[in-house]
Formats: C-alpha cells, sequence, structure tokens
C-alpha cells in the first residue's frame, strides 16, 4: 500500500505542474443537483466546461433526466433543458472530472445538531474517485474546522493523498438567495479559501470563468468557512432583534414597521430587518448552530446567537398566542375552532417549506384542539384544501403564514362574505388600516 501511495503522490506532482502548465480544466463534476449545485453545473457549461452531475436521490435524478427542475428560475429551466448535462449513474466517472464540487445540503438534526451525514457520504464517494491534480471544491455551509478536521481526513484516508501536493482543494461557500431576481447565482460575489497559494489561485480561476460577480480570496479554509455562518448569523441575531421588539410594542401599543420605517430615513448604520411569525429556510436558522456548536466543543458558548435561535423558534408560538388571544374576544376557545392557514413556504414566492415557520405554527394549532385547513399555491401537495375560498369558508379565523404576492392583494371583503372577522397577519403584509376600518379584528406582528 506504502509503495501504491508514493506511486500515486509522485504521479500527482507531475499532474499538477500539467493541469498548471496546460490552461483551465475541461470536465466539471456536481455533486448534489439541488437548487445549488444545478444552477453552477448549468454555468460551468455555459462557460465551456463538460459538466456530469451526481444526486444520491434517485427520484430527483429521474425528474433532471427529463429536465425537469422545479426549483430552477425561469431563464435556468430555459438553460437547463438545452443542457448536455450527464447525470451518472456509474459515478466511477467521477475520476474524469477535472473538478469536483460538493452542493450537498447541510440541515440540523431535531435537537439542532449539525447533521454532516451528507457531508461525509459526498466525501467518501470524492474519496473513491480522487486522482492526482483534481480540484475538489466544498460549496456546502459548513462551520470552521469542517474543511481540515472532517473532510479533508476521509480523502486522505481512502485515497492516500494530501491535499495541496496531490490535488488541489479548496472551500467556496454558497450564496444563494432563492427568489432574489437581482442577486442571482451569476453575480453574487464569492469568498474561497483553500489548504494552499496553488488551490486558491486554481479555485478563484475557475469561479472567475464561471461567474461575473467578484471572487475574494480568504487567507484560509477557516476564515472561508467563518464568513458564511457569521454572515446568516448576523441575519438571524438582527431578525432576533426585531422578533423581540414585536413581542414588546405589540404590549406597549406601538407599531414596530412604522417606527422601522422611521429608524430607515438614518442614511447610516440602521439595516433594517422585520418582525414575523418565525425564521425559515435552508441557511438562516440553521447555519448558526453550526457555528455554536462547534463553539462549544472549543470551549465557548454563542449566548448571544443561542439567545437569537431561541426568539425566532418562539415566533411561531407567539403567533398562534396572537389567534386564541383574538378568539378569546369574541368568547370562542382555540381548541375546535376552525383557523384557516394562508402559506406553508418559508419565504414569499418560493415553494420551500425547509425549517418553514408555517409548519411550526400548523403543528401547535393541532396541539391546541384548532382544526387547520391549509393552502399554499405554491405548494398544492402540501394544502389541505383547493384554493383560498375553500381554505377560508366556514372558519373562525386566519393565520397569514407566508407573504406571497397572491396573499398580499387580498381584502377584507372575501373574509367577510365567510363570517371570518379575525386576522392574523404573519408576514405584516397585508393593509393593517384597510382591514381595521372594515371591523376585522386584525392583528400583525409587532402592529
Ligand atoms: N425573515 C424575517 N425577517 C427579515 C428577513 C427574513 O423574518 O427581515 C425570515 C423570512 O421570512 C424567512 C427567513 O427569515 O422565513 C429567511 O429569509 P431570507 O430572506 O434570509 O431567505 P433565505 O433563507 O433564502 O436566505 C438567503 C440566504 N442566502 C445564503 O445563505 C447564501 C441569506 O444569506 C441571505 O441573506 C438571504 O437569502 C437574503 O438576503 O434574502
Amino acid at each position: 500500500m506504502q509503495q501504491k501511495i508514493i506511486q500515486h503522490q509522485e504521479q500527482a506532482h507531475k499532474q499538477i505542474h500539467r493541469d498548471e502548465r496546460h490552461g483551465k480544466p475541461r470536465r466539471v463534476a456536481v455533486i448534489g443537483l439541488g437548487y445549488v449545485g444545478l444552477p453552477l453545473v448549468l454555468l460551468s457549461e455555459e462557460a465551456g466546461y463538460q459538466v456530469m452531475g451526481v444526486d444520491s436521490d434517485t427520484a430527483k435524478v429521474e425528474a433532471l433526466k427529463q429536465r425537469i427542475a422545479p426549483y430552477l428560475s425561469a431563464k435556468e429551466q430555459v438553460r437547463f433543458r438545452k443542457s448536455k448535462l450527464s447525470l451518472l449513474s456509474d459515478t466511477s466517472y467521477l475520476k474524469n472530472a477535472d473538478i469536483i464540487l460538493m452542493c450537498v445540503p447541510t440541515p440540523v438534526y431535531d435537537n439542532h445538531e449539525p447533521n454532516l451525514e451528507p457531508v461525509k457520504e459526498a466525501s467518501r464517494l470524492i474519496a473513491a474517485n480522487l486522482r492526482a491534480g483534481q480540484l475538489i471544491i466544498i460549496e456546502s455551509t459548513v462551520n470552521p474546522g469542517v474543511c481540515e478536521e472532517v473532510i479533508l481526513p476521509i480523502l486522505k484516508s481512502r485515497s492516500g493523498l494530501s491535499a495541496g501536493s496531490d490535488y488541489f482543494f479548496a472551500h467556496c461557500p454558497e450564496r444563494i438567495n432563492p427568489g432574489d431576481e437581482k442577486w442571482t447565482i451569476s453575480n453574487i460575489p464569492r469568498v474561497v479559501g483553500a489548504a494552499d497559494p496553488r488551490s486558491l489561485r486554481y479555485a478563484a480561476s475557475f469561479y472567475r470563468s464561471i461567474l461575473d460577480g467578484d471572487v475574494h480570496p480568504m487567507r484560509s479554509l477557516k476564515e472561508a468557512e467563518a464568513v458564511k455562518v457569521v454572515e446568516n448569523s448576523f441575519r438571524d441575531i438582527n431578525i432576533a432583534f426585531v422578533n423581540e421588539l414585536a413581542m414588546s410594542f405589540d404590549r406597549l401599543r406601538i407599531d414596530l414597521l412604522n417606527v422601522i420605517r422611521g429608524a430607515s430615513t438614518k442614511p447610516f448604520s440602521f439595516l433594517p430587518h422585520y418582525p414575523g411569525c418565525g425564521v425559515g429556510g435552508h441557511c438562516i436558522p440553521v447555519d448558526p448552530y453550526y457555528l455554536i456548536t462547534y463553539a462549544a466543543q472549543n470551549g465557548f458558548t454563542h449566548r448571544f446567537m443561542s439567545l437569537a435561535r431561541e426568539i425566532n423558534n418562539k415566533m411561531p408560538h407567539y403567533t398562534v398566542d396572537l389567534l386564541a388571544a383574538a378568539l378569546k374576544r369574541i368568547h370562542r376557545p382555540l381548541s375546535g375552532a376552525r383557523i384557516a392557514l394562508l402559506g406553508l413556504s418559508y419565504k414569499k414566492d418560493v415553494p420551500d417549506l425547509r425549517e418553514s415557520p408555517a409548519l411550526a405554527i400548523k403543528e401547535e394549532l393541532l396541539r391546541r384542539g384548532a382544526i387547520v385547513r391549509a393552502y399554499d399555491p405554491l405548494v398544492p401537495e402540501h394544502s389541505t384544501e383547493k384554493n383560498l375560498e375553500r381554505t377560508i369558508a366556514g372558519t373562525h379565523g386566519a393565520i397569514i403564514a407566508t407573504d406571497h404576492t397572491a396573499f398580499e392583494k387580498l381584502q377584507p371583503e372575501l373574509f367577510l362574505r365567510e363570517g371570518v372577522t379575525i386576522i392574523i397577519d404573519g408576514k405584516n403584509c397585508l393593509s393593517k388600516e384597510t382591514f381595521l376600518a372594515a371591523g376585522i379584528d386584525y392583528k400583525g406582528i409587532g402592529r
């Protein structure tokens, strides 16, 4: 085995120099063809690379073979239909790739502990096909330390090859804003960290060959890992701040939305965030736990970040409390009440249920004995009703849990004609004045 490893390494040195001398690589492979990996592979193809993809979800692969990917933007769908992307059933073809991008999810378990199984599985797959001169890039969001303490040891132990001397290795945390037409995968600036200067140069030049946005080199893998968890924890903390203000100002009868609008007139050092029924998605409510856990393993307790998570996780319950208080005003208990839940997705005009506060609201309503009718036009398969009217008909109150454009246009008449006079607007997306003037017991979050 030792002799084989030495031969590998000698071959690797030659390979790395050959690659550097002979210009850009030709073949890019992506492991994980979700809303991060698939757009990335399409951009690589558009930049002239041959592209191949691997995904552990066989149903998703079958859909991709039909060029079906609902999580792509309209523009990306057009690109995908023309794509020559080869979907590898035989993963040994990964050996042929010059660059392999890991774009697998990094969720948390129910106890908020990071779940690195997808990353470990993908690392083992890469290790089984790792060859000298390849560039391995981790796009999955991970906490500082995961590249050096989890991924690289798997690659080394299973291939005998070392990052930096035998192959190139870098981390470029994904930055995607689903539903955002302005900031797209092409133009969002990126940061890249690497195991060594040559890997950094190689990875940065790859991204510059496929992206329009700036590529900022970091001084280490850990710095690049830290950038992503810090930027998303920053957002989580700021949302928790306004959510705490919302619960306070509800008691003080101050309209927080107006206060935020007022504070936003300050042209510097105020960044508006908005209260709501909770924080969902694959990033904001998840990434902080990766840093909280890793820091705790290294003897530091992130009290502030943990408190922010606690406040944001409480918002679905707070929203149900507001409904219960409104029902009490008409002497109706929540238990047994029929409630319309409008919106299931975590984000406006996006069909995505991951960590969605709407699901936590539904669970809390059911736990407290309510009868729930759920409707989300973007997630029909999880809606209990087929349309808005059927959802509202015969209910005692409604909660807006997602600020879809379709819901923002709702008018009081739709509710009044069904006798619904209680609305909790979990995303503050309706006109408070219009609904109050129509005699509806309207309550937003913080207003
Ligand atoms: N939310 C609030 N108040 C706010 C902003 C968001 O309650 O002021 C809630 C949303 O309703 C949602 C959750 O937080 O449930 C997350 O919203 P988001 O706008 O942050 O959307 P995401 O999850 O798609 O976050 C992505 C992230 N992108 C990456 O991780 C690469 C995040 O870093 C971006 O900051 C975010 O988009 C963005 O700016 O929109």
